[in-house]
């Protein structure tokens, strides 16, 4: 099994998981496959390349930050003029997404962190480490802070999560999922993390997601995304909708529990609309989710309508 196969099957399978790692991931295969890359001719290295793109992005459909981070290391590949130069490009381009990346992460844990006051008591869902990492960020600078972190069926994500924390020596407390409306009464703030967020500002993040913002609103409490801006998804620019992931429904009954004639549904995302999001933490600053098709027409370039 080649590299780019097998990152693909650890995406797939859920041993790489969470929008930010599995963009990492996808970046590091292409930057993998072009350094490795065997053949001598350019054709068949960007041909090569196209089938590996493809490989990895069939891994996992919702979270733009693979497509995002796959496409950075391939930017720019088909305009090379020899096999040496692209494979250059190519291998240069995966390295510095993998170091943007990682930097953005830290850049969001500072901003996120004052956000946070000395005695919040705070919530987040699943296991997003742009959401942690802006809430160990507030507990590093000694801020007396509690969480409470959803279970995240099936997959309990919030195993990770309650791990993390406690590890970290921030006082954390594990509440299932059904439970978000009754201690929403208890928090100060929600920071959750984003697999896409479409140009109109809507935050599509694991399933669940949805109910907490709901909940928040009821409450007034504010509810934070943090997200890197290539969770930011080109593609809703041009009507595209986002893909919801559905999984195989043995991630929530085991074999012989329901019987045959039982339909289960395991979409493992869901879509929050702006208005309930007070704001995204970014590695360019806080913003709106108003502010979302601005900052994505910019990166793309003024002419990005008239490409087509
Ligand atoms: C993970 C999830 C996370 C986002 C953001 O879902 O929904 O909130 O991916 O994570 P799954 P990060 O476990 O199904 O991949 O901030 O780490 O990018």
């Amino acid at each position: 099994m080649s590299a780019v196969e097998e990152t693909s099957l650890r995406i797939a399978n859920m041993s790489i998981r969470g929008a930010g790692r599995i963009a990492r991931a996808g970046a590091s295969a292409i930057g993998d496959f072009a350094r490795t890359y065997e053949g001598r001719e350019l054709d068949g290295f960007i041909r090569d390349l196209g089938k590996a793109v493809d490989t990895l992005l069939a891994s996992r459909p919702t979270a733009v930050s693979l497509w995002n981070g796959v496409h950075a290391a391939i930017r720019g590949a088909e305009d090379c003029t020899s096999l040496e130069e692209a494979v250059s490009l190519v291998s240069g381009n995966a390295d510095r997404f993998v170091e943007d990346s990682s930097k953005a992460v830290k850049r969001i844990a500072s901003i996120g962190a004052r956000r946070i006051c000395d005695g919040d008591t705070l919530l987040t869902h699943c296991n997003s480490s742009a959401a942690l990492g802006v809430i160990k960020e507030a507990h590093s600078q000694g801020k007396d802070i509690k969480v409470y972190a959803t279970e995240s069926r099936p997959w309990r994500q919030g195993i990770l999560t309650v791990n993390e924390l406690a590890e970290a020596g921030v006082d954390v407390t594990l509440v299932i999922d059904s439970a978000v409306r009754s201690v929403m009464k208890r928090i100060d703030k929600v920071f959750v993390g984003a697999d896409t967020i479409t140009s109109d500002g809507v935050l599509i993040n694991k399933i669940g997601t949805s109910q907490l913002a709901l909940a928040a609103h009821e409450r007034r409490v504010p509810f934070y995304v943090c997200a890197e801006t290539y969770k930011f998804s080109p593609m809703t620019l041009f009507g595209d909708m986002v893909v919801i992931e559905e999984r195989d429904i043995s991630e929530v009954v085991r074999p012989g529990e329901v019987p045959d004639s039982v339909k289960v549904f395991n979409p493992v995302f869901d879509s929050t609309p702006g208005r309930y999001i007070d704001a995204l933490i970014t590695e360019l600053g806080m913003m709106s989710p108003g502010s979302v098709y601005g900052v994505m027409a910019e990166q793309l370039g003024p002419t990005v309508f008239s490409k087509e």
